[in-house]
This record gives structure tokens, sequence and C-alpha cells, in this order.
């Protein structure tokens, strides 16, 4: 214990959440966090409001996930947590340190029907590390300091506080928790030695990166790994970027050649999921890198699994003593299908077409968008095709959904990454049925001065769902939306700007025009409703 602090349960809270180095609050009013408010407006501690509260933890994720550090949603008791629950479980499939502190009505006449009173923990337990609730004023410093030391320790993920009325409410006094930062996970020297042996005696090695190489701050220890061992790597989520586009290492198209040419598949902090087909690569031997032990697979035996500090087992890779077999023709024969593939890429991102094809959208983006733009993606086939046709420069500038694949992040990840980073471009790739889940928020960008850019891939359709629906039963239902519908009106009558592109030579300037405006502004793009991203299981 360092310092001693005094206050009601919002002053004792923040103290602990700063020490912490939590540096904003995402919230939407509730009488129950008040005091939460009022500290943090004593203090001048920047607090944004949300019009649902999904927007609130989306935006905290954001900062988490982009700054690798604590972020923070404040929601009401009762309706203000439960609209709280997709980000939460967002947060805790994509292990982002994100704390809730949530209201909760007076546990002195618990039981007897307060408004909003019901008991939270039972349905934040399993999305989250940790969920308590905080009974007294002076324990809430000890408890928010140990969520955010279990959130923040690896393998990361959400945590949950709630503070019944009268204990928030209350004044108390406490000491200070010291933070000491979580101790790096030593991974076991045996098994990193073996799987460093076997990727160095592969023929054919490949190495597929994710989010937690970023958000375990292991991006330099990647490269060196693989530089040291010449394999091929690929990425994912939060990895994508580690490795520059340019890199001679560095790999996005040919992952199809890859796997199946590949006898060793290493996959580096990121689970064996529905991604990488479930772990099964035919006869290559897996090796799999996780940052805890919880995060090895259940599903599928890997010839190595180291777990720990992906700094030191990334380092130890680079480090390796043995002999190294040459990859060389290896390497070169997936530069020739990634270039290939890359020509192929070019020419649809160039494509005429009427109606506007998707590819075609994110060929003029790339024109406009600066290496360190953040882009995010919201939505079905738009954002795949995102995911395909743009190539983040930079580690920390993508954000996707990640595997739980929840739309409506879009507004909420947008604030969060406005806030974290004010002077880049950012740019949201939204589907318009993704768009109907939090465009309402556009206001509270407005309002709060944070613009970004929105570009609607406007198929008037659930692509994702509809044509896998049709090509199974030959038909659709609960597939349509309204064709044309002018999101960009919606922008508009919220504060924001907006245009609609139908014409491909149009979608240039209007995206000149969306980042030099300094308002949220909306790109509506009617885009062509019979293309459907090629995929290979089409259940979404
Ligand atoms: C909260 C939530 N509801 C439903 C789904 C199922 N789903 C996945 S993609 C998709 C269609 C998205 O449509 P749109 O945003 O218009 O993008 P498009 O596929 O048309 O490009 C749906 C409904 C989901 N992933 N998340
Ligand atoms: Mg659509």
């Amino acid at each position: 214990m360092t310092e001693r602090i005094e206050g009601h349960g919002g002053d004792l809270a923040l103290a602990a959440l700063r020490a912490h180095g939590v540096q904003e609050m995402f919230t939407l009013s509730g009488g129950h966090v008040f005091p939460l408010y009022d500290a943090a407006h004593k203090e001048g501690f920047p607090l944004y409001d949300v019009r649902h509260e999904q927007s609130a933890v989306f935006a905290a994720e954001a900062v988490a996930k982009l700054q690798r550090r604590p972020g923070l949603a404040v929601l009401t008791a009762g309706p203000g947590v439960t609209n709280g629950i997709s980000g939460l479980t967002s947060a805790f499939f994509n292990a982002s340190p994100v704390l809730v502190l949530g209201g909760r009505a007076p546990q002195f006449r618990w039981g007897s029907g307060s408004l909003q009173e019901m008991d939270h923990l039972p349905l934040v337990a399993p999305v989250t590390k940790h969920a308590e609730t905080v009974f007294s004023a002076d324990d809430i410093p000890r408890a928010v300091s140990a969520a955010l030391t279990t959130a923040l320790t690896p393998h990361r993920g959400p945590v949950f506080l709630d503070f019944p009325l009268e204990a928030v409410f209350s004044v108390g006094d406490a000491g200070l928790p010291a933070v000491t930062p979580p101790a790096p996970i030593e991974p076991d020297p045996d098994e990193v030695a073996k799987a460093a042996g076997l990727i160095a005696g592969a023929s054919r090695p490949v190495i597929i990166a994710g989010s937690d190489v970023y958000a375990g701050d292991a991006v330099e220890a990647l490269r060196a790994a693989a530089e040291s061992l010449r394999v091929p790597v690929f990425t994912n989520g939060m990895g994508r970027g580690a490795l520059p586009p340019e890199h001679p290492l560095a790999f996005a198209k040919a992952r199809r050649v890859a796997l199946k040419g590949a006898d060793v598949v290493v996959v580096i902090g990121t689970p064996l999921d529905f991604r990488l087909s479930f772990g099964d690569f035919g006869d290559a031997q897996v090796v799999h890198v996780v940052d805890a032990p919880s995060q090895r697979a259940g599903h599928v035996q890997p010839a190595a699994a180291p777990a720990g500090d992906l700094r030191l087992i990334l380092g130890a890779f680079a480090d390796h003593a043995g002999g190294r077999a040459d990859h060389a023709d290896w390497i070169a024969e997936l530069r020739t299908a990634e270039d290939a593939a890359k020509a192929r890429d070019a020419e649809e991102m160039a494509a005429e077409s009427d109606p506007i094809r998707p590819a075609r959208i994110y060929g003029e983006l790339r024109k406009v968008l600066a290496p360190d733009a953040v882009t995010i993606g919201d939505g079905g086939d738009f954002v795949s095709y995102a995911g395909r046709y743009l190539e983040p420069a930079q580690p920390g500038t993508w954000l996707d959904p990640g595997p739980y694949g929840c739309l409506g992040t879009g507004m909420g990840y947008a604030m969060g990454a406005r806030v974290s980073h004010p002077d880049r471009q950012i740019c949201v790739l939204m589907g318009d049925g993704a768009a109907g889940f939090s465009l309402m928020d556009v206001e509270s960008l407005v309002r709060q001065k944070l613009p970004v850019v929105i570009v609607v891939g406007n198929n008037g359709i659930w692509g994702l769902e509809k044509h896998p629906m049709r090509a199974m039963y030959g038909y659709d239902v609960a597939a349509d939306l309204q064709p044309g519908l002018r999101y960009d009106k919606v922008v508009e009558a919220l504060g924001g700007a907006g245009e609609t592109v139908e014409k491909a030579t149009d979608l240039g300037p209007a995206l000149g025009r969306a980042f030099d405006s300094g308002v949220p502004y909306l790109v509506n793009v009617l885009t062509d409703p019979a293309d459907a991203y090629p995929r290979s299981s089409n259940l979404a």
C-alpha cells in the first residue's frame, strides 16, 4: 500500500483506475453510477457517453486492443449491464483487457424489488475472467486494482465489478494498492527448444500470427524469429501488419497454397479455431505457441505447444542454436503464388462495373488511406472483402470483431479508435445490415467532436446470410433490407454529413471529401447485391 485515499466510492474507484493507466470512461447515463461521473467531473477525467451500452463496451475494447492498456466502460444497473454483454463477450473472445463497472440495486433491501434490481454476476461470469460485487466503499480500490491486474495478465480478458448503490455513494477510505505489472509467464524451455527444432528442421514451414502477438508486444520478436528461421508469415486479427507488407517474409494471399504445401504450421497467439480449420492442416505438423497454458487447444494434439510470454518464446526461436533447413525454394514458390494473387486482386480493385462491386471500393480506399490509418470492419461479406483487399501496413491498425463475430462493433470501435488516435484517419467499413446496430451512435460522435469516416457497402441485403440461404434452400427469408437506403441522410440528420455514390468513378472524390470533412461522414456506396464473397463454409 502506498497512498491513502478518501472519498465516495466513485472517488476511490477513480484513484485505482488512474493508478493502472486508465485514461477515460465510456458510459451511458444511469443514477446508480453517478458517483463515478462525479469523480470524473471533479478531476477532469475524460468521459464519453453513447446511445447504447454496447457502444460503450466496444469503445473500451477498441482502446484496449489498440493501446494495449485497460479500457473502461461504466454501465448502469440491470439493463445497462445486460446491454453490454455482447461487448463483454467479444472482449472475452478477443482477450481484450476491458473493465466494466456496473451499478447495482441497493444491497440493504435486496429482494424487495428495487428499480433495476438483478444479480449480474451469473450472466457475466461465463464471459469474464473475474466478476465480483464490491459491498463497501473501502473495498473498492482493492477490487478495482485486482480486477485490472487480472485483465492484464495473459491470457488477457475482460473483468466485471458491480457496486451496490449504498457502497458507491458512501464515503470511505482505503490504501491505494501498489501496481505491479504481471510477471511474464516463463515457458518450459524443453517445449520451446522442441518447437524451434521442428521449425528449423522443416522444409516448408509457415507461421500464422494472431492478435496475442500484438497484445503481448511481441511484434519485434516475431519478426526476429521469422527472419532468423527464414519462415514465411501470415497474420490474422490484430496480428495483421506485424510484418510490413513489403517484407520478404510477409504474405497474405498465398495462404491456401501455403497451408496445402506446408510440413510444419506454426500458429502463434491465436486459437486453432474455425478461422484456421480447427488446427487440421492435413499431414503438416502443428506447433501452437500460446501466451498462457489455458490457451492450449483441447481438440487437437500439436507436435509442440510452448506456453508463456510470447516475447520470451519468440526470442528463443530467434536465438535457436541448431542448424536450419534451407527454405529458399519454398519462400520463392509462395512469393510466386502471392504475386499472382496480388495481380488478380489489383485487377478486381480497378474494375469498372455497374453496379459497383466491393473490390473497387477497396481499390479506391487504398489510394487515400495513410499507412497509420485505423480501419474497422463491421459487417458480413463487405468486411470479408476488407480483410482480403486492405493490407494493414502497421500493426495495431486493423479492428475486426474477432472470432465471436458480433455485428454492431462499428461506432463503438470507431469512438475508441478516434480517442486513441486523435490525429489519424479512422475508417469504418460497414455492411448496410451492420449499420442498423450502431448508427445512432453517430450522434455521440458528432456531439463529442469525434470525426470518423464510415463507408457503407450498401447491397440492400444481409449478404452473408442471403446468398448461403439461397444456395441451401433455393429461397431466402429474413435476408432483405431496403435497397438504396440513404444511410448518408441518417448521418446528416444526426449532425454529420455524407453522400451516396452509385458510380465507380465518383468513389475517389467522395472519399476525399469524407476524409477532409472533419465531421462524422458516411459514404453510402450502392453495391451489387448479386456479388457474393466466395467462401468454403458459408455459415456465420
Ligand atoms: C449480432 C449479430 N447478429 C447476426 C449475425 C449473423 N450475421 C453475420 S453476417 C450477417 C450479414 C451482414 O450483412 P451486412 O452487414 O449488410 O453485410 P453484407 O454481408 O451484406 O456485406 C449476419 C446477419 C451476427 N454475426 N451478429
Ligand atoms: Mg448488406
